[in-house]
């Protein structure tokens, strides 16, 4: 039954983080999975999550089913971070929102309603844009197409070449995927009046914006970072977001994110949200509970959530300040290329213009792991390994 089957490559990035634990070099550097570190190289379960653990742990009381959304209760959060509280959209009902098993999951559960429900409709994703999007789409059964997006030669966005290849090839009806901060793998952000420009495009050429906001708050802040997704759900008739609490709540192996559909109106609103929970049913029938009740736990005590803005804030900061460092100690390294772009980039990676047989020879000779695209991801440097970082850059790079 199975002797024709071939096996496939896994994804390269979770293929890094094995190659790096089976390396003895004890200077190894892990550049490699957006997952953050901090000084220690290490990824601690945040003190906000623990205590919310422990008030889990305390008070639930049944493992019952919770129903394909998950908990009632979490719409709500997932709409306040996401919109920001108050946001008149929230109070209008135009927007329903469903927990999922990460960002991976709200992705499947987009790709699914689009392929069933939005005929002919096309995705168009940003080149380069996260491996996973090309794949969950495909699975799906729903064609992607790309736009141009970073520029190799100024190591910054490619916005009027992007904007051309939309106005020259989008169909009515297409879907247009968005990174709404912190874009991966570049690190390089579209700006408020990028966002503006991209609204007006949705609205003349009758687009169905994708956002996927993995990153809220690794950018510039909580809020900051969704400004221009913000603006363009409030000018458009409808959207969706994918959103993942993976990264800002640091509960990766929870799986937990969302789903939010905004339609023009209540009824509109609810009968898509039905239809979505439709393709929940079908995929994995309900969403894990702990992440979502972990965020919501949080979320509704003031005492933690401050104390979980403060870990976010610690977390944003010190990954800009690696950027600042980075900056400083490589021109201080001598190297001979400019790499004064990457304090201009936003978030966990850094697309850092290396090439492939530099990443090679930094991963063989010096046990320093980045992704074969040249993407780093900052966290993983510390005041530990920066020189060992900067000097082996300087080496390779000449
Ligand atoms: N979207 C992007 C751009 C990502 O980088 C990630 C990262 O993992 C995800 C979605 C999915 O995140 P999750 O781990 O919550 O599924
Ligand atoms: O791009 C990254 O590193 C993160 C983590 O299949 C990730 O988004 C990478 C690959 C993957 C799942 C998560």
């Amino acid at each position: 039954m199975f002797k024709h089957l071939k096996a496939v490559s896994g994804d390269p990035l979770l293929a890094l983080i094995v190659a790096h634990k089976q390396d003895t070099n004890p200077n190894k550097i892990d550049l490699g999975v957006g997952v953050y570190k901090d000084d220690n190289g290490a990824t601690p379960v945040l003190s906000s999550v623990k205590k919310a653990e422990a008030i889990l742990l305390e008070q639930e009381d049944s493992k019952s089913y919770l129903g394909i959304y998950g908990a009632a209760e979490f719409e709500a959060i997932i709409q306040n971070l996401i919109l920001g509280e108050g946001n008149p959209l929230i109070a209008s009902e135009r927007v329903r929102s469903t927990q999922t098993p990460g960002g991976t999951g709200a992705l499947k559960v987009a790709a699914d309603f689009i392929s069933a429900n939005l005929k002919d409709a096309r995705l168009w994703v940003s080149d380069p844009t996260w491996g996973n999007h090309q794949s969950i789409f495909n699975s799906a059964g729903v064609e992607v197409k790309s736009y141009p997006y970073y520029d190799p030669k100024t190591n910054g966005l490619r916005f009027d070449d992007m904007m051309a290849t939309l106005k020259a090839e989008v169909k009515e009806g297409d879907v247009l995927l968005l990174h709404a901060c912190c874009h991966n793998p570049t690190g390089i952000d579209l700006q408020q009046g990028h966002w503006e420009v991209l609204t007006n495009f949705v609205n003349e050429r009758g687009l169905l914006p994708l956002v996927d906001a993995a990153y809220q708050g690794f950018g510039d802040g909580l809020d900051e970072d969704l400004a221009g997704l913000r603006h363009m759900a409030a000018n458009v008739k409808n959207i969706l977001i994918a959103n993942s609490f993976s990264k800002n709540f640091g509960i990766y192996r929870e799986r937990c994110g969302g789903l939010s559909i905004m339609a023009e109106n209540k009824d509109e609103a609810n009968a898509a949200f039905s239809i979505v929970g439709q393709a929940i049913r079908a995929n994995y029938s309900m969403p894990p509970a702990h992440g979502a009740a972990v965020v919501y736990t949080i979320m509704s005590r003031p005492e933690l959530k401050a104390e979980w803005e403060q870990e976010v804030t610690e977390m944003r900061n010190r990954i800009n300040g690696l950027r600042e460092k980075l900056v400083a100690k490589l021109a201080a390294s001598g190297v001979s290329k400019d790499f004064s772009f990457i304090k201009d980039q936003r978030g966990m990676f850094s697309y850092s213009g290396l090439t492939l047989e530099q990443v090679r020879t930094l991963r063989s000779d010096y046990s320093i792991y980045i992704a074969d695209t040249g993407r780093m991801s900052i966290s993983g440097v510390s005041d530990n390994n920066i020189d060992y970082l900067c000097e082996s850059i300087a080496k390779v790079v000449g």
